[in-house]
């Protein structure tokens, strides 16, 4: 961090308690970086539709055991695009259902139509894409 620049925000007591409380629950040292992180998560979030180009990005989905095909047809989706994919995580959750977390690097647009087709694949139950662009 070279340069810094300093502002000042209002807020309610109780929100700035609360906040507090947070920051401190999640061993912050001081408001200023957790302040940092908020920012940067909230424009990690509100970028993700304009995100374009070369982007890492993270597919969490849920999805049922027992849906008949649904791995093969997963891991098919993943052998296509396995230029995109950096690895892969599966974890049994319970005895009906999976959470498999995949990492991706590449195309935005690759990566959003990649992970519609997973998404919208029957038996999944959640999924969740977040991207973002490095920052250097
Ligand atoms: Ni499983």
């Amino acid at each position: 961090m070279s340069k810094v620049v300093r502002f000042g925000v209002s807020i309610e007591p109780e929100l700035m308690d609360k906040f507090d409380a947070a920051i401190r629950s999640h061993s912050y040292t001081n408001r200023s970086e957790a302040v940092r992180d908020l920012a940067r998560n909230w424009l990690a979030e509100v970028d993700q539709d304009r995100c374009e180009g070369v982007v890492v990005a993270s597919l969490m989905i849920i999805f049922d055991h027992h849906q008949y095909g649904l791995s093969s047809k997963l891991n098919e989706v993943q052998h296509e695009d396995h230029d995109l994919v950096v690895a892969s995580t599966h974890v049994h959750l319970d005895h009906d259902n999976c959470l498999e977390t995949i990492v991706m690097k590449g195309s935005a647009d690759r990566i959003r139509k990649l992970a519609d087709k997973v998404i919208s694949t029957r038996g999944v139950r959640n999924g969740k894409l977040w991207m973002t662009q490095l920052m250097s």
